[in-house]
């Protein structure tokens, strides 16, 4: 069992029509963190979410770089760039948090990926590694210490948050049923888990969870 502390927040991460089935961008089985998310949101005392806020014309989106197609791959400055398809469109209904998600108890919403030449997966670098999007200072001036993570796409944005949480000094733990991934390349989720593991995070089922 997990203990919820005082200094303890939820994170949702994307949770956004389009990464759910009938979105832009679907997640297999991505609507299925609702209602799990659902059920413990109100169990923190802090909750907060990201979400994925592209310009027109993004960089990542295949459809901004002539002959690529979906799930392709570009090199961009010396990592790897998969390509997407046109997904979470400021504004657009796709970009809207799932209608079903209790969003009430969410203290801030926070955008990320909004620069067209940069993407973030990650709620608190940009995908250069250094630009910030706010998240540390906005969770240390909460007094937040500890971060549970729920969302999509475990071996994207999930992820990546994970990691920089844990660089930034938070303690992290990923709410592995709370989590969906894409699965692309076939193995990614798997291997996601297991680097997010032993970097440091605790991986826990929310049913590990017990009320503070
Ligand atoms: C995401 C791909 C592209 C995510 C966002 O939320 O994991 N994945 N943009
Ligand atoms: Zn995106």
């Amino acid at each position: 069992m997990e203990k919820i502390e005082r200094s303890d927040l939820l994170l949702v991460i994307d949770v956004q029509n389009d990464f759910c089935p009938g979105g832009a961008l679907p997640v297999p089985d991505g609507g299925a963190v609702v209602p799990v998310i659902n059920r413990v949101i109100g169990l923190f005392p802090a909750a907060g979410a990201t979400q994925d806020w592209h310009p027109a014309g993004h960089f990542s989106f295949a459809s901004s770089h002539p002959g690529k197609k979906p799930f392709e791959t570009i090199p961009w400055h010396g990592q790897e760039q998969v390509l997407w398809p046109d997904h979470c469109l400021q504004g657009s209904a796709g970009a809207d948090l799932h209608p079903e998600l209790e969003a009430r108890p969410l203290r801030f919403l926070l955008r990320k990926g909004t620069r067209r030449d940069v993407d973030s997966y990650s709620g608190f670098l940009e995908n250069d590694h250094r630009t910030s999007t706010g998240l540390k200072g906005l969770l240390q001036e909460l007094g937040v210490r500890r971060i549970f993570v729920a969302g999509l796409a475990t071996d994207y944005c999930v992820r990546a948050t994970v990691l920089d949480g844990l660089e930034a000094g938070f303690r992290v733990a990923v709410l592995v049923d709370a989590c969906r991934g894409v699965d692309v390349p076939a193995g990614s989720v798997k291997k996601a888990l297991e680097e997010m593991r032993s970097l440091g995070a605790l991986l826990l089922e929310t049913r590990d969870l017990s009320a503070g």
